[in-house]
């Protein structure tokens, strides 16, 4: 179970702005107290096993270049293990409490579903006595519905029955999993349920469908004695051209379509709100405005490229605007930030694992340093709030309580004759922020 493939590297210290220690922290002191809680209760970041340990550097042009030593021999369960080992090391090296995984990339795919749940179950157990020995606890657990061809048109969303059975079949097991290690939620990303052409698709029983199938897993939660949080992560296309769960406002209209808002909140990647079009930040917004804000799956796109690049994030603004919607909306509860993130193509060194992870978790302190500060100067909230004191009195008020129609509104209008226009000082508040991220 030891491994020593990081040996060359030491546990992550703080150090403070000041230092020129590449692997140091700058901002992210995991045993800073503030308001009662330290730094790392407070950023529950978590590292995804996919990127982070199965990430190889492939693109639709070319194989992985990234070669790690521990994935080295014959034995595709034993350099599991190995592979598993390696990453608890890596984890704690980070100081990262958490991690994530979808069933296939801790396990390989046995022939049969039967040999596949075997070789989970040797793989959850490592993991478990892993998960003891470090204090590393499990953030998420999901299924890859994804990878293998039999998914091609979709598992919950598959016009063959057939393979909606064997989906439902991965999904319990991989929901029995995440219990036995403590996961404290549990993650349904639809990257093929959606459709390809219309042409073959009927659009609203394929929905029906994905309802049916998030019903089930409910149900079989409350079976089971699952008490972690479920969570949607929406995103608008790829590998799909159309999927389902376009991005938060939708999948709120689905969920109360179907009846399943009790029971699920989101999880919204950085990638997946510019993808559809949103800024990270709205998509915030949106989840919190319906308190369905969940968790956060920390990345970022690259405008310039129209697919999900994953790249681990440093963009102090976007995040700091990101972590004034999060505070504002109460924090994440049992969600976290994770870093669904992988290093760049011609980022093979181990080095560069834990640069990526150093500088996308300094970004994240920082920004949640810089938010907390600006929600206790007010300045932006008191703008806000001036903005709308017209709804505070008289027939704005009455609006709000939807005590007034066109009837009433049209003699105000008749008597109060032009609106005063006035600034939404945008500039303004953009150099004001500035002054927070810059001085
Ligand atoms: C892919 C998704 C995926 C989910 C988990 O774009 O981000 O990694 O987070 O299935
Ligand atoms: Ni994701
Ligand atoms: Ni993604």
């Amino acid at each position: 179970m030891k491994s020593r493939h990081f040996a060359d590297f030491p546990q992550i210290p703080y150090e403070g702005p000041g230092t020129d220690n590449p692997l140091a922290f700058r901002h992210y002191n995991p045993d800073e107290v503030i308001d009662g809680k330290t730094m790392k209760e407070h950023m529950r970041f978590g590292i995804a096993y996919w990127h982070s340990f199965r990430g190889v550097g492939a693109d639709p042009f070319g194989p992985g270049t990234i070669e790690r030593p521990w994935e080295k021999g014959r034995d595709e369960m034993s350099i599991a293990k190995k592979r598993m080992d390696a990453a608890f090391e890596f984890f704690q090296k980070i100081q990262a409490p958490f991690w994530c995984y979808h069933d296939r990339d801790i396990a390989p795919e046995g022939k049969t579903l039967r040999e596949s749940n075997k070789n989970l179950d040797v793989l959850v157990k490592h993991a478990k006595a892993h998960q003891k020995a470090s204090g590393v606890k499990l953030l998420w657990g999901t299924a890859s519905l994804f990878t293998n061809p039999r998914y091609m048109n979709g598992g919950a969303t598959n016009p063959d029955a057939h393979v909606f059975a064997y989906a439902a079949a991965q999904v319990k097991k991989a929901m029995e999993t995440t219990l036995t290690l403590g996961g404290e939620n549990y993650v349904f990303w639809g990257g093929r349920e959606g459709y390809e052409t219309l042409l073959n698709t009927d659009m609203k029983r394929e929905q029906d469908h994905l309802a049916a199938f998030l019903h089930m897993a409910v149900d079989y939660a409350k079976q089971i004695g699952f008490k972690g949080q479920f969570l949607i992560e929406p995103k608008p296309k790829e590998p799909t051209k159309h999927q389902y769960d376009f991005d938060v406002a939708s999948g709120v209209a689905f969920l109360r379509t179907y009846k399943l808002d009790k029971h699920f909140k989101f999880n919204i990647e950085t990638n997946h709100a510019t993808l559809a079009g949103h800024t990270f930040n709205h998509e915030i917004e949106v989840a919190a405005a319906h308190n369905m804000l969940g968790s956060i799956d920390a990345n970022s796109g690259d405008l310039l490229l129209g697919w999900d690049t994953d790249q681990f994030n440093t963009d102090v603004k976007e995040l700091t605007l990101a972590m004034i919607s999060i505070l504002r909306a109460g924090g994440l509860g049992s969600g976290g930030f994770n870093f669904d993130a992988k290093l760049r193509r011609p980022s093979i060194d181990l080095a560069d694992l834990f640069h990526a992870h150093i500088g996308g978790m300094d970004a994240y302190a920082l920004a949640f340093k810089i938010a907390r500060r600006i929600l206790a100067e007010g300045k932006f909230e008191e703008i806000i709030k001036a903005r709308y004191s017209s709804f505070n009195v008289g027939f704005g008020r009455q609006i709000e309580k939807q005590k007034v129609g066109f009837k009433e509104l049209e003699k105000i209008a008749f008597k109060l004759g032009e609106p005063t226009r006035v600034s939404g000082r945008q500039e303004y508040l953009e150099k004001l922020l500035n002054t927070y991220l810059h001085g």
